[in-house]
């Protein structure tokens, strides 16, 4: 007996959310914030005695599913196993939808079907609620995968063609959008959170939005703060300048000396300006890691430089660091590593191959635009990247990013009923939907949230703007849900010992 149900679609990426230019302080951040992640779920005693990584205390059982690694051309035989996860606790069965929720570009855990804003709306509207890892990401791949012949399949428009639901994977091009407008049939409607939809090769945008968030008095910032993080880089530019490399080493605790190199300094520059751009994405997961913490340092009595000294130091000691990894060649060889690595893996050269393939995004720090930070964070080093690991040319970059927009609709998403939503301090927002588009493709914004703040479950700190963006995305989909009931729009069909199967031919 086959059943049909209407999919909603939470395409976002919970666990870690979008990465950025190529410092490793940034890396090690986002391994930090995972772990509060898990971390805060246990304190919260929403699972007293579940861990989420280890699958023998674990409720909710991993599953498989066999997928062609190639959707469009049958003549590539190989196939990879594509992990996912379902929960049926809520389910009004046959008749409840099934909320769908894509992981992003790291590994996904069984947290992505036990917590969350798409959980509690499960909750409210008797869902069920299945869970994909993202193509390529933490164990959705095969030992062999890695390697650069096969990285050309790690790519978004391997879509939901002739089944598998799952392999949507357009988290990374702008959240659900080409989902639910390519596959309407598929997908009836869609939240996308903090979803960039127009790919851009020089990614500007992102640090002008630092800028702005450290600025932000929301958030505690001030534009003291934003001023003095400015002029601790331009002495750090003028030491640079002067020849200074020894003693810059020194005051930011340089594992090495810094190489006297385009490549050298971009990596070095890039770690120190990460200590903001990672706090500030991230702003407020973590206790301690908050615009406020790093805007009170910023402002105290005293020069700004020696200020962001201190600063840099508490940043290395929570991110478990004894100094700063600023080498160019081990941060090369971290992207060319093909070991697959199991959970929590953070995909460092998967999520760069698709920024090379697909997407750019390169947070530069362009001289004309308000970034804070030094100018050497500059887009050559990040094509260069391209090229050296991936023979993939700068010209190439550029002409796939184009691609992308055309593919996808850029600024303009091919697609109805979905829900942009983005918050004011998550330099993202930068390349979502900022306006509604129409009646059925809807913006929502929120004033002083970071990267994602939508999607986790309520806190009773949370910002009133947030609780009303929760609010309106909760209604909405109520809606969306009352006039689909007479669609017949039929997506996946389950069996009764919730083992998945995907749309067949003959459903
Ligand atoms: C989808 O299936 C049809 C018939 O089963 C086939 O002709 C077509 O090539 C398939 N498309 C893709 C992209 O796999
Ligand atoms: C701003 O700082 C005050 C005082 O330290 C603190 O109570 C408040 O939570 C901070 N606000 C935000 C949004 O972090
Ligand atoms: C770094 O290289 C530049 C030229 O590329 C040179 O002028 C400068 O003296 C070098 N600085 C040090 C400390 O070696
Ligand atoms: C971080 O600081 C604490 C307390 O000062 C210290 O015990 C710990 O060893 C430091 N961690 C690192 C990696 O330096
Ligand atoms: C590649 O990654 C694996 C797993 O993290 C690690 O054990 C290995 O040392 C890495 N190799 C290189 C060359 O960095
Ligand atoms: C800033 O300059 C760069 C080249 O250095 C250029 O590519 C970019 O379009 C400029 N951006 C703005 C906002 O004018
Ligand atoms: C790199 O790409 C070029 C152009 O696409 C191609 O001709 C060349 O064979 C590639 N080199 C390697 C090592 O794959
Ligand atoms: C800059 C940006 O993307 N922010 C937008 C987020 O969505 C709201 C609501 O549509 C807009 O007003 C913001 O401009």
């Amino acid at each position: 007996m086959a059943y049909t149900f209407l999919t909603f679609l939470f395409a976002l990426d919970l666990l870690f959310c979008y990465a950025q230019c190529f410092g490793n302080n940034y890396w090690k951040l986002r391994e930090v914030i995972e772990l509060s992640r898990h971390h805060n779920y246990h304190k919260n005693g929403q699972a007293s005695n579940r861990m989420p990584f280890v699958s023998d205390d674990d409720p909710y059982v991993e599953h498989y599913i066999t997928q062609p690694l190639d959707h469009f051309d049958a003549s590539v035989k190989n196939s990879y196993k594509q992990r996912y996860w379902v929960n049926s606790d809520y389910w009004l069965q046959k008749v409840g939808p099934v909320f769908l929720y894509i992981g992003g570009e790291a590994s996904l855990s069984s947290l992505s079907i036990m917590t969350g804003e798409h959980v509690d709306l499960a909750k409210q509207y008797k869902a069920l609620i299945l869970s994909v890892e993202h193509r390529y990401y933490g164990l959705s791949l095969n030992s062999d995968s890695l390697h650069l012949k096969n990285m050309k399949y790690l790519s978004s428009q391997q879509a939901p063609c002739n089944g598998s639901v799952a392999e949507s994977e357009q988290t990374v091009a702008g959240g659900t959008v080409p989902t639910s407008g390519e596959y309407p049939h598929l997908v009836y409607a869609a939240v996308a959170s903090s979803a960039p939809v127009r790919a851009t090769v020089n990614f500007e945008g992102y640090n002008e939005v630092v800028a702005a968030s450290l600025s932000d008095p929301i958030i505690n910032g001030s534009t003291k703060c934003a001023l003095n993080v400015k002029s601790a880089f331009k002495v750090v530019d003028l030491k640079i300048c002067n020849g200074e490399l020894k003693q810059l080493a020194s005051d930011f605790l340089s594992c090495e000396s810094l190489e006297n190199t385009t490549y050298g300094l971009f990596q070095f520059v890039s770690n120190l300006a990460d200590v903001f751009m990672g706090t500030v994405q991230y702003n407020d997961e973590k206790p301690g890691v908050t615009v406020t913490k790093i805007c009170d340092l910023m402002t105290q009595p005293g020069d700004p430089y020696d200020n962001f000294k201190i600063l840099n130091k508490l940043f290395l000691n929570l991110t478990d660091q004894k100094c700063a990894d600023n080498s160019w060649k081990n941060a090369i060889s971290q992207i060319q590593n093909t070991t697959v690595t199991g959970s929590p893996g953070v995909g460092i050269r998967q999520w760069t191959y698709q920024t090379c393939a697909q997407f750019g995004y390169y947070q530069t720090c362009d001289k004309n635009t308000t970034c804070l930070f030094s100018h050497h964070m500059s887009l050559g080093p990040n094509l260069d990247i391209c090229a050296i690991v991936f023979n993939i040319s700068a010209d190439e970059v550029t002409m796939r990013t184009r691609f992308t927009n055309d593919y996808y609709g850029s600024d303009k998403p091919k697609g109805t009923r979905i829900m942009f939503v983005n918050g004011s301090v998550d330099p993202w927002h930068a390349l979502s939907v900022v306006k509604d588009l129409s009646d059925t493709e809807i913006a929502i914004y929120i004033h002083g949230t970071a990267h994602c703040a939508n999607m986790y479950s309520d806190k009773s700190t949370d910002l009133p703007a947030l609780q009303k963006a929760r609010l309106e995305i909760a209604n909405q989909i109520g809606l969306w849900l009352a006039e689909a009931s007479h669609h017949e729009n039929a997506l996946l069909r389950v069996s009764t010992d919730n083992t998945l199967y995907f749309r067949s031919k003959e459903a």
